[in-house]
C-alpha cells in the first residue's frame, strides 16, 4: 500500500530511495573528510565508525500510520526527516560537538532542527546529538535537496542505546519486569554518562601535558 502511493505519485519507488542513498553518500564523505582532516593536526581519528541505513518500507508505514500522515511523497519526504540515518560513533563526547559544529558550518548544509540529547537526556536515559539536516544531491538535471537524520554518540551511548532498543520490542515480558529492566537501564545510563565524563577528563589532562 505504502509502495502503491509512493508509485502513484510518480516518483518510482527506485528512485525515491536513490536520492536518499545519494544523501547518505554526501554526509558520510563529510564526516569521513573531517575525520582524515583531524589526524593531519596530529590528533587521533575522532570517528570510531559510521553506520548508515536507509529506513525499511515497514518502518516507514508505521510512522505514517502513527503519525497520520498523507500517504503521497511530499508528505512523506515533508514529515519523516529520518528515511536516510547517519549513525557517527565516536570515543569522546568532546569529538562529537567538535565534529557536528565542523560539519554544520559548512556551507551547503542546512540545519533543520538540533536535538541535544547529552545534555538533555531523554528521561529512559537516552543520549546522542540528533540533527536534521538537509544536504544537496546533483543529479544529471537537477539539484534536489534531501533531508537525513544524524545521530552522534559515543562508543558508551551506542552500546547503551542498542541494550535498550532490545527492551522496547520486548513485549511478551510482565510488566513489572519490564519496569525492573528500565529501571536498571536508566542506571546504567547515569553510570556511562559518568564514565564518558571521567574519560574526557583523563585526556584533557593527558593532552594538557
Ligand atoms: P529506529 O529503529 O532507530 O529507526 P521522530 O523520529 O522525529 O518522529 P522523535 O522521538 O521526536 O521521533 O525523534 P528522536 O527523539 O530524534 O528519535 C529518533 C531516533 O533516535 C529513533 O529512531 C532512534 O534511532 C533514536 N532514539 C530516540 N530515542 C531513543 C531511545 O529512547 N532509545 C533508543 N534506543 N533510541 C532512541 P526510531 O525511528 O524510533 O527507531
Amino acid at each position: 500500500e505504502f509502495l502503491q502511493s509512493v508509485e502513484n505519485n510518480m516518483i518510482p519507488m527506485q528512485q525515491f530511495f536513490t536520492y536518499y542513498r545519494c544523501a547518505i553518500m554526501e554526509i558520510e564523505t563529510k564526516f569521513r573528510v573531517l575525520n582524515e582532516q583531524f589526524s593531519l593536526n596530529g590528533e587521533s581519528n575522532p570517528i570510531e565508525f559510521i553506520q548508515s541505513r536507509i529506513k525499511s518500507y515497514g518502518s516507514i508505514f508505521r510512522k505514517i500510520m502513527t503519525n497520520h500522515i498523507p500517504r503521497n511523497v511530499e508528505a512523506i519526504e515533508r514529515d519523516i526527516n529520518d528515511i536516510a540515518g547517519i549513525r557517527v560513533v565516536c570515543s569522546f563526547v568532546q569529538d562529537i560537538y567538535r565534529l557536528a559544529d565542523c560539519f554544520l558550518r559548512q556551507d551547503d548544509i542546512t540545519l533543520i532542527e538540533k536535538k541535544d540529547y547529552i545534555n538533555n537526556p531523554k528521561p529512559n536515559g537516552y543520549r546522542s546529538l540528533h540533527l536534521i539536516v538537509a544536504v544537496p544531491i546533483f543529479l544529471e538535471n537537477e539539484k534536489r535537496l534531501v533531508k537525513a537524520e544524524v545521530q552522534l554518540r559515543t562508543i558508551a551511548m551506542d552500546f547503551w542505546a542498542s541494550l535498550e532498543h532490545k527492551l522496547r520490542y520486548k513485549k511478551d515480558l510482565p510488566p513489572y519486569q519490564l519496569n525492573l529492566l528500565a529501571d536498571d537501564l536508566k542506571k546504567c545510563a547515569d553510570q556511562s554518562a559518568e564514565w564518558d565524563r571521567r574519560m574526557q577528563d583523563i585526556k584533557n589532562i593527558l593532552e594538557s601535558n
